[in-house]
């Protein structure tokens, strides 16, 4: 039986999830939680996560993780009848590790300049935020600046993991190809998976959402 992902497609991180099984060729049975009604609030939900967030998996024998990073590794490992994208040399995984935990951290920063627009009524990103999710380009352009994908010269769960985010960053705080081509470079690239549709709705709403409340 397919597993259940408790998916939200605006989510970002739940469309690492939905590129990394999309990539994989795993189906999954997708459980829609509307995060704008609190859904994820409902004792069901915080029976099985209770750190409520989205993307949370269930598996056969109600094996349920929750962690888009978790989830992925967890997928490759059960479901994939190959690692490419999550290759099995310790100091491959170690760099694909690394770049997944400053997702994680970055993800901070970017969820503080978005969730005001959807629950303070704010209208503008804070200077201080835009400069924090610079410094995140930036580290990103070095990065890329020595291999062509984030962790190392194949595609990984480390881009699946960061594409959704940084592009999601890239509509408040716009990635300048001037400064930082290599970046704009690797969003495009990932433009042409054949896989890259499991991306595509989810932040195209989330864009005109953010649009619509930002202040031009
Ligand atoms: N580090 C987590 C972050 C998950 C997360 O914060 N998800 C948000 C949506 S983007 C969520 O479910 N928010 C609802 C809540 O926290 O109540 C991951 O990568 O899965």
């Amino acid at each position: 039986m397919a597993p259940t992902l408790y998916s939200c497609e605006l989510s970002p991180p739940v469309r690492s999830v939905l590129l990394t099984a999309k990539a994989i060729g795993l189906d999954l049975n997708i459980v829609n939680v509307d995060l704008g009604k609190k859904e994820q609030m409902t004792p069901e939900f915080l029976k099985m996560n209770p750190q409520h967030t989205v993307p949370t998996l269930k598996d056969e024998n109600d094996f349920i993780i929750w962690d888009s990073h978790a989830i992925m590794q967890y997928m490759i490992e059960k479901y994939s009848n190959d690692n490419k994208f999550y290759p099995e040399d310790p100091e491959m995984r170690a760099i694909i590790h690394q770049r997944m935990h400053f997702d994680t951290m970055s993800a901070v920063t970017r969820s503080d300049a978005i969730n005001p627009l959807f629950h303070a009524g704010a209208k503008k990103i804070p200077e201080n935020l835009i400069e924090a999710i610079r410094g995140h380009y930036a580290f990103l352009e070095k990065i890329l600046q020595k291999s062509e994908w984030i962790a190392g010269d194949s595609v990984t769960i480390a881009d699946f993991s960061l594409i959704p985010s940084i592009k999601t960053a890239d509509i408040v705080v716009p990635v300048d190809g001037n400064i930082y081509p290599k970046l704009i470079n690797w969003m495009k690239k990932a433009e042409d998976w054949p896989f890259y549709s499991a991306n595509k709705p989810g932040h195209d709403c989330l864009r005109q959402l953010i649009l619509e409340r930002l202040e031009n």
